[in-house]
């Protein structure tokens, strides 16, 4: 142990009141699943959580029918003012149980419980803070007076932000009167089912919102199942594209959330040490899980060595290890499989020229670990320059001119978002004018906000999630008629005479 080290500061266990076993969640109640039941492990040591239920295509079909008797007699007819009710009680026991819902992911996922903590739980619950305002006040969203809810949402997401990603999906369905069948990821489904308990606790009517664990086939059985209004997913582009092929020619709508490979461009009048903390935030964040992530770093060359140099000094002082220690800097990779990904593609990186620098930390006997790396020396042909890593991995790429940053940064299939480190705020209006992605961050990197649309271009997906912009989603316009005699009500309420 070094000088000043950091004594072990481990989060308690205690406040988790794990079951030994998870069922499906379905009209408001945990049941059996009719397929093979899995364990999910912690990442950071691969001990055994607990045993969670599978549901089978015929599960599937039974929490869609539930879903659509609780659209047909109970939510789709509530008023707007109590289903906000509903999220604004939701919000405040996810607050209520933030200790237990941050172990719980830390735990499940591997990420560093200070993230859990201070990030993704607190950002859940201004989700549902934030959608509960809305749903009194749909005929403000945009899409004429008296929207409608579209009905049956299946909705499929993936592990990186487990209870993040299914506040971002519930959050607007059920503001907009939407009812839900969602499936978190097979490797981190614990998170959802606390939220379950939640749920019940908040005396959700049964079937407005039903959690199936299972793997990809269960996912498939939720979006391909015929009486389903709306799909949404978030996850890889590979089942994207699946999705968006059995969705076509069906009446369903979807939105698709998709991967990522933004640039962070780094100009030479950029403050150099917070762009070094924007570029650690923006690739190292959550193990660098992260769609968005600041995956490409884009350096102006006459500052190349200084910020490659003092990007080392930085992460030199990263503490990776214990997820739970609130101390840990770098959490463990979510799965063997991901861990894997990230070492092929890192081989290849290498491989095809391009420098490698990894971090010097100890690495944990057990679990799925990566120290953070950065690759120097990157073509824009090198596959760690075009491909989604996923992982703790920085590919570092320069240039000249503006134009040339500009150049670079478009030169990606994805287009989630960006970032511009510069001094000068014309200079970043008129970069980030000219950048393909859904958002772009000024002198700062992977800031969300519930009020904040947030979605792609090419091939990150289409559809936007947060803000009015997520409302639109999950809505349909009334017709004419329907507007027509909402205006006349309004009318005949106030007096006046058509
Ligand atoms: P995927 O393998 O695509 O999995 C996402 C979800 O889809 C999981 O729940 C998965 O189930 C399920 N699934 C797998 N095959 C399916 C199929 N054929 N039909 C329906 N569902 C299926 O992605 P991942 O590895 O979990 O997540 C990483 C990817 O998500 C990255 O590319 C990342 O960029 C992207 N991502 C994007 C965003 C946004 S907002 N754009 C946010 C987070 C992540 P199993 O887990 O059981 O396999």
């Amino acid at each position: 142990m070094g000088f000043l080290e950091y004594a072990p500061a481990p989060e308690s266990r205690a406040v988790l009141r794990l079951r030994d076993e998870y069922g499906l969640f379905i009209d408001g109640e945990f049941r059996p699943g009719s397929g093979e039941s899995f364990t999910t492990i912690s990442p950071a040591d691969e001990s055994h959580i607990a045993t969670i239920a599978s549901a089978s295509a015929a599960d599937v079909d039974v929490a869609v029918a539930a879903a659509r008797r609780a659209f047909e007699k109970t939510w789709s007819r509530m008023s707007g003012r109590d289903r906000g009710k509903y999220l604004f009680r939701i919000a405040r026991l996810v607050q209520e149980r933030a200790r237990e819902l941050a172990v719980a992911e830390s735990l499940d996922n591997g990420k560093p419980i200070k993230e859990s903590r201070d990030v993704d739980v607190p950002l859940v619950a201004a989700w549902f803070f934030y959608y509960a305002g809305w749903a009194d006040k749909l005929d403000y969203a945009g899409l004429g007076a008296a929207p409608r809810p579209l009905g049956v949402a299946g909705q499929v997401i993936p592990w990186n932000f487990p209870l993040l990603m299914l506040a971002w999906k519930i959050a607007p369905a059920l503001a907009a009167g939407n009812t839900v069948v969602i499936k978190p990821a097979e490797t981190t489904p614990l998170s959802a089912l606390i939220f379950a308990e939640i749920l019940q606790q908040a005396d959700l009517p049964p079937g407005v919102v039903n959690i199936v664990t299972g793997a990809g086939s269960t996912g498939a059985a939720i979006v391909r199942h015929p009486d389903v209004d709306k799909v949404a997913f978030t996850g890889s582009t590979a089942v994207g594209r699946e999705i968006a092929k059995a969705v076509a020619g069906t009446e369903k709508k979807l939105t698709l959330e998709l991967g990522g490979k933004a640039a962070n461009i780094v100009f030479d009048d950029a403050p150099i040490d917070q762009a070094v903390e924007g570029i650690v935030n923006g690739i190292f964040f959550n193990q660098g899980h992260v769609c968005c992530a600041g995956s490409r770093l884009l350096v102006q060359e006459s500052i190349h060595d200084e910020v490659v140099d003092r990007l080392k000094q930085r992460l030199s002082t990263l503490r990776l290890g214990d997820p739970l220690d609130k101390n840990t800097d770098i959490g463990a990779i979510n799965s063997r499989e991901q861990l894997d990904r990230i070492r092929e593609l890192s081989r290849i990186g290498e491989e095809e020229g391009a420098e490698r620098w990894s971090a010097d930390c100890v690495i944990p006997d057990n679990g799925f670990w990566f120290a953070p790396t950065i690759f120097t020396n990157v073509q824009a042909s090198h596959r760690i320059a075009r491909d989604e890593i996923f992982g703790p991995v920085l590919s570092v790429l320069t240039f000249r001119t503006p134009g040339e940053a500009i150049e670079k940064a478009n030169n990606t299939p994805y287009g989630l978002s960006a970032g511009i480190w510069s001094d000068k705020g014309s200079r970043i209006l008129a970069v980030a004018d000219r950048l393909r992605a859904g958002v772009v961050w000024a002198n700062t990197f992977n800031r969300f906000d519930p009020s904040s649309p947030f979605g792609g271009y090419k091939e990150s997906g289409y559809g936007r999630e947060g803000g009015r912009h997520g409302l639109a989603a999950y809505l349909k316009s009334a017709s004419a008629g329907e507007s027509a005699r909402r205006v006349e009500a309004g009318r005949a309420k106030k007096g006046i005479l058509s």
